[in-house]
């Protein structure tokens, strides 16, 4: 019943089983043929004119910052675009910055390079009444003062160039770069970087901040601390060689910066900082001071 069915349906006679059976390759046949028209039409639409490499590279900083922020007028000393330098804040109290990747893993070591052959234990600029024996234990690490010019590589100057755009404060009043290493048990013990003419003497200008550039990873100890951060333990008379506060692990290429001075121009009693000890690993850093006159 079911066969017979189907053939009437379809004839309704032997002539008609003909044309089913010629029907059948006719239908294949231009089911085909628009398959491969779809398929080859399709790869005309969807294919890039610059090629598939272009699709998948992504977009330069410099092309997303243009599709970002459409042009700007800029003064002669300005820049022609925006600058991307990304960073975290890690406190108010004092006022510290974070850069991550400030400096590429080539520029840190041309830096140790350069500093290497130039170490010598490190020194402290001495209150009235202080000398090298009272003060011995306090800075335990060895340094050497580097000045762009005498960097062959001309890492320093590149650094220096976005440290003054990171702080918008000219190349003109930094200090030379102090280049310190530290290693196994050696520290700085909790000091401001400002200095308090009470303490020092009259001063010609002051630090307003420092710029930290880690050089290398520690694997442990030697965070940059801060005791006084946020106003903590300023009452509790702190021993400077101890290790707490905010500590910021040194990570090769990043950056720290952070505020001496208040807007108001008096020395930010939160900006005691210092070095904890290297447990294990060796930590190198280059220290940028920046003045509130040129230098
Ligand atoms: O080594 C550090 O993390 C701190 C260095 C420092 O306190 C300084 O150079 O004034």
């Amino acid at each position: 019943m079911k066969g017979g069915g189907a053939i009437r349906s379809g004839s309704g006679g032997g002539g008609g089983l003909m044309r089913t059976r010629l029907r059948l390759p006719v239908v294949l046949l231009s089911c085909s043929l628009f398959f491969l028209a779809g398929f080859f039409g399709s790869l005309l639409f969807t294919q890039d004119p610059q090629g598939e490499e272009e699709l998948e590279r992504p977009l330069s900083r410099e092309r997303l910052m243009e599709a970002v922020w459409p042009e700007m007028a800029y003064g002669d000393s300005g820049d022609p675009a925006p600058s991307l330098i990304p960073y975290q804040i890690l406190s108010w109290q004092p006022r510290a910055l974070y850069f991550p990747q400030f400096a590429t893993s080539e520029q840190c070591e041309n830096v140790v390079k350069t500093a290497k052959a130039r170490l010598r234990p490190s020194t402290l600029a001495l209150r009235k009444g202080e000398t090298e024996e009272t003060t011995k234990g306090i800075r335990t690490s060895s340094g050497t003062f580097l000045s762009a010019d005498e960097d062959p590589t001309r890492t320093l100057a590149e650094v220096e160039k976005k440290i003054a755009k990171a702080t918008m404060i000219p190349r003109s009043h930094g200090e030379p770069f102090n280049v310190l290493r530290y290693e196994i048990g050696q520290k700085y013990a909790s000091h401001y970087d400002a200095f308090d003419p009470a303490q020092y003497g009259p001063q010609k200008s002051q630090r307003v901040a420092s710029f930290l550039l880690y050089l290398t990873d520690v694997e442990e100890g030697g965070e940059t601390m801060f005791p006084y951060e946020n106003g903590e333990n300023m009452d509790i008379g702190y021993d400077y060689e101890q290790c707490i506060g905010l500590k910021v692990k040194p990570r090769k290429g990043d950056g720290l910066l952070f505020y001496s001075l208040m807007v108001n121009g008096t020395i930010d009693l939160t900006s005691l900082h210092g070095s904890c000890p290297v447990i294990k690993g060796e930590k190198w850093v280059a220290t940028k001071w920046i003045r509130n006159k040129t230098v």
